[in-house]
């Protein structure tokens, strides 16, 4: 960069400023209930793609004015799915640009009387823009949020109408996450081609539910529960504050009131109250049933359900909306992290949505397959890296007292700007309202291995953690670091420091007998800088299922084995440190990357294949999890946690044997 390039950029770096952002409303997860209802547009949509050359081409014809059919050859698309393994065609799988969905659906008659009727996304990658009937109602920007707009006005009531979707994929420098779209020549012409750094598949595409629900005219808007526990956890208390949408909301807000209960599983009514004026209360329960992590407890995972009644003074029942809540405290310092007054140790993984043929799509199988395997491993945590993961893998790991670290979709976070803070503040403020509700959300993690050397870092993650704390003083804030602590400039503005690193496979691969002493003494390094609790975000080799090397060598299940067991072992000294918290291997399970010289189809560091079968470190690190929660949580284990080999060790053959040989 030139004298002239270096001012420029120095200035621009100068006058990035902590901007006002729009604040989220509503959205609450769609539910039925005496005065909801939901209906799902799921299914097979119509789909096409546009000329990458030519991106707007669809906006500027006004492909959204009639079926796509018209325009181009459509072909069947699913919704919720990624739409690139969908074909066997190569330029549907790495499109760039801008594609095109639509389909028809029927509104009942019965809607059209004296309610609301709102179109709710549960995600779209990376930005959409959606019309119904030919006219736009709503049009969001990042991946892996839910979007909502109402459209009570736009549809035909028992008539048949359409909706279309815009969905652009391409990434640049000031998205969230980044990335750069390039003009590369090709045989015959020229390619445009996306790049980024990060290391998983920019699958894209209606990646959620795409739902149509009711409310009233005057509705229960947003929910935000806090809880607390006092008297040796047995006396809870839950907090909750509603808002109020809808035109006789402001003249009427002193007028309305909130009936709330709380049920326990059995559905008996365990608490209940009516609202202040500003719609917000508290209930005090007796005999409380926290919720616990799994393992921490015998009955992990407890969830009561609120029931919120809106009513008139003169006691109309305007509208009802229930959702589970746990109750719980955490509570954090310098060296610890507590759950209900108990320290955490962490046990866990780094996640991906990604599977075979339906890329990021929300899939109940696999999100089923996933808990299970996690229950069988014995984790009781995981970070969703590097984005919001599905609204319901957030309510499966409530029931489950699964505890998350809840990341945004900064991953590689570099090139610093205003445009990239704004949107990296506005990402944290919808992930926060979206998640504030989960009792398993135990953390808000700001981003995934940002570029935190350079001077700019300190000041944009001053401004992104502060702002989260704002938003959500009730949880700790994280990002997991690569930069070495002695040039990392964000660390010091969270309050619990996350590392990865991969000891023994990018430093040092294949030199197991370098990696205990480096663990150790790196964690013991940030813990020294800062003065606050640390755990390990990401360790781990990438394994082919089936390849074995005896003396262990990389790619191979032994060397896998074997670099978790060092790993192991730094964190048991480690343990012995109060500040370390938790341990995270990367990955979960296999997934799929961009196209790399060093990815085999994709990174193979799963302890599980991508199609969630465990390779042989699964077993190991089963009992390594299962160990943890025998000694730290007094779990019981699985009886078939160690399988039977003889009973040469058992005290009563040794005993047989010591008097043979006398
Ligand atoms: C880490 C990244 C993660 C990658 C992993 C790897 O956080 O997204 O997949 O490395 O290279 O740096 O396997």
């Amino acid at each position: 960069m030139g004298v002239v390039g270096y001012l420029i950029h120095f200035a621009i770096a100068l006058v990035i400023v902590n901007k006002e952002v729009t604040p989220t409303r509503g959205m609450l997860y769609p539910r039925e209930s005496e005065t909801r209802e939901v209906r799902s547009l799921d299914g097979l949509w119509n789909f096409v793609t546009s000329d990458e050359a030519n991106p707007t081409q669809g906006v500027r014809d006004k492909w959204f004015s009639d079926d796509l059919s018209k325009v181009k050859d459509v072909i069947p698309m699913p919704v919720p799915a990624s739409y690139n393994d969908i074909t066997t065609d190569n330029t549907i799988r790495d499109h760039v640009g801008t594609v095109w969905y639509d389909r028809k659906f029927f509104v009942p008659k019965s809607w059209a009387k004296d309610q609301r009727v709102w179109l709710r996304f549960g995600s779209v990658h990376y930005e959409a823009f959606v019309w119904i009937n030919g006219e736009m109602v709503v049009k969001h920007e990042m991946g892996h949020l839910p979007f909502e707009a109402e459209v009570t006005n736009f549809v035909k009531y028992g008539e048949e109408n359409r909706i279309t979707v815009m969905c652009d994929n391409a990434l640049i420098q000031t998205t969230v996450p980044q990335g750069k779209i390039s003009e590369v020549k090709k045989d015959g012409g020229v390619a445009i081609v996306q790049t980024y750094t990060f290391d998983f598949f920019n699958y894209a595409g209606i990646h959620r539910s795409v739902h149509l629900y009711t409310t009233p005219k005057t509705f229960i808007e947003e929910v935000e529960v806090t809880s607390d526990l006092e008297d040796s956890n047995s006396v809870g208390h839950v907090y909750y504050k509603v808002k109020v949408g809808g035109t006789a909301s402001n003249e009427a807000d002193s007028n309305l009131q909130i009936r709330v209960k709380l049920r326990n599983k059995e559905s008996v009514t365990v608490a209940n109250g009516t609202s202040d004026g500003d719609l917000k209360g508290a209930l005090e329960v007796k005999n409380v049933k926290p919720w616990w992590p799994y393992l921490m407890h015998a009955e992990p995972g407890y969830l009561y359900q609120i029931e919120l009644f809106l009513h008139t003074a003169d006691n109309t029942l305007l509208d009802v909306y229930r959702l589970k809540v746990g109750i719980r405290t955490l509570t954090w310092n310098n060296t610890s992290f507590l759950i209900n007054g108990q320290p955490v140790y962490l046990r866990g993984f780094g996640k991906h949505e990604d599977s075979d043929i339906r890329g990021k799509g929300l899939d109940f199988a696999l999100l089923t397959r996933d808990m299970n395997l996690l229950k069988w491993i014995g984790a009781n945590a995981y970070r969703t890296s590097h984005y919001p993961y599905s609204e319901e893998s957030m309510q499966f790991a409530d029931e489950n007292g699964i505890m998350i670290i809840d990341e945004c979709p900064s991953v590689d976070t570099d090139n610093y700007n205003q445009a990239l803070l704004d949107k990296h503040k506005s990402s944290m403020e919808q992930l926060i309202h979206r998640d504030r509700n989960h009792p398993s959300v135990i953390m808000w993690s700001i981003a995934n291995e940002p570029r935190t050397g350079p001077f700019q870092a300190d000041s944009h993650f001053q401004f992104v953690a502060n702002f989260t704390r704002a938003l959500d003083g009730t949880r700790p804030v994280t990002a997991a670091i690569a930069v070495p602590s002695a040039s990392d400039k964000a660390a010091k503005h969270l309050d619990i420091i996350c590392f990865n690193r991969y000891n023994g496979w990018y430093s040092n691969p294949g030199k197991l007998d370098m990696i205990t002493t480096h663990v150790v003494e790196e964690a013991i390094t940030w813990n020294k800088k800062h003065n606050k609790p640390v755990m390990i975000g990401e360790y781990g080799a990438d394994t082919i299922e089936g390849l074995h090397l005896l003396p262990a060598y990389i790619w191979s299940e032994e060397y896998q084995n074997e670099l978790f067991s060092k790993h192991f072992k730094a964190f048991d000294i480690l343990r012995k440190k109060e500040w370390f918290i938790g341990e995270f291997v990367w990955n979960f399970a296999d997934f799929k990357t961009a196209q790399s010289i060093t990815r085999v189809g994709g990174n193979k560091k799963g302890v599980f294949t991508r199609n969630r079968q465990p390779k042989a470190t699964a077993h190991l690190l089963r009992k390594r999890y299962f160990a943890l929660g025998r000694e730290l949580d007094r779990c019981d284990l699985p009886e078939d946690l160690f399988l039977y080999i003889t009973d040469a060790t058992s005290t009563e053959s040794r005993g047989k044997r010591e008097t043979a040989d006398l």
